[in-house]
């Protein structure tokens, strides 16, 4: 379908340029494809189908060229302003975490968003991989930078794992980000962290980030930098189902990589939270 013609666009963004030393998100969109739960009908919690609400189709994948970043990025947020202007929802299966810098240049023609990120990892990185400032792990800091993110309205959920650099934390923190490490998770839970994190980003638009790796390796191995000690599939669905009442703009599920997804489960895992992301986001644009 075309962007103009939906209410919630489904994009595949299959680029993995955001230089890692395990590629393979290229193919994220479409095992996320191939698995069912996108076409599940009815929500089981609260029984209500999102395909009943408002007008959802899959729009295809964005090309992208594996040969020259500059073009990649460019035009990924070419097509996503396309899809702000005919007013659609996106919702983005990727991808490595990169895609997220130009989707938000597509999406912050109004200023900056404010967004809930889940992730092991915050992504501030100022370089990563080398010399590279446009890879899997500075897409926010870029962001922050670019203005299209309001850090003070910005929640980073699930940090954890070894890490090479502990300074790209303290970056996100004096720019005001609000950093949950698992641990407070664990400790305050879900409906509590959750609570706080929608005070922080108020009533204004925002986007949602759904990195794979902060749900933990026995349920999502498919990842290019898998981190033990994450949440559980469960967690996951509530920490989703609680983003319910904000004012999204676009969503995106990112990092699954298909090569190292042995069974096939992080396709299954991925396929399912991007289903509870479609409810979320379903339920805020038919009220708009
Ligand atoms: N272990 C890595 C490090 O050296 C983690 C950073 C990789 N980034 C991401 N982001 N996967 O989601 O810091
Ligand atoms: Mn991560
Ligand atoms: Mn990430
Ligand atoms: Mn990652």
């Amino acid at each position: 379908a075309e962007p103009e013609e939906v209410d919630i666009a489904l994009i595949g963004v299959p680029f993995d340029g955001g230089t890692t030393n395990r590629p393979g998100a290229r193919h994220g969109p479409r095992e996320l494809r191939n698995q069912s739960s996108l076409v599940r009908r009815v929500h089981h919690v609260t029984g209500i189908s999102p395909f009943d609400l408002v007008r959802v189709a899959d729009c295809g994948d964005v090309a992208t060229n594996p040969f020259d970043l500059d073009d990649s990025l460019k035009r990924i947020s070419d097509f996503y302003a396309r899809v702000k202007k005919a007013g659609a929802v996106p919702l983005t299966a990727g991808g490595d975490h990169l895609i997220s810098l130009p989707i938000l240049r597509g999406l912050a023609s109004d200023g900056p968003l404010g967004m809930i990120h889940f992730d092991a990892h915050t992504d501030t990185y100022d370089s990563f991989f080398g010399t590279s400032r446009y890879n899997h792990g500075t897409p926010f800091r870029r962001a922050i930078e670019e203005g299209l993110l309001d850090p003070k309205r910005v929640v980073q959920i699930g940090l954890r794992g070894a890490i090479s650099d502990a300074s790209n934390y303290d970056w996100a923190k004096e720019q005001g980000i609000r950093l949950v490490f698992i641990e407070e998770l664990t400790e305050r839970g879900v409906a509590s962290v959750m609570d706080e994190a929608k005070k922080i980003v108020g009533a204004k638009p925002i986007y949602v980030s759904f990195d794979i790796d902060v749900i933990d390796p026995s349920f999502a191995p498919g990842t290019g930098t898998p981190e033990i000690g994450g949440v559980t599939t469960r967690e996951a669905q509530a920490l989703v189902r609680a983003l319910s009442g904000l004012k999204i703009s676009g969503a995106d599920l990112v990092e699954v990589s298909p090569p190292f997804d042995q069974g096939g489960i992080t396709a299954i895992t991925g396929a399912t939270m991007m289903f509870e992301l479609l409810c979320v986001l379903a339920e805020g644009k038919a009220k708009r």
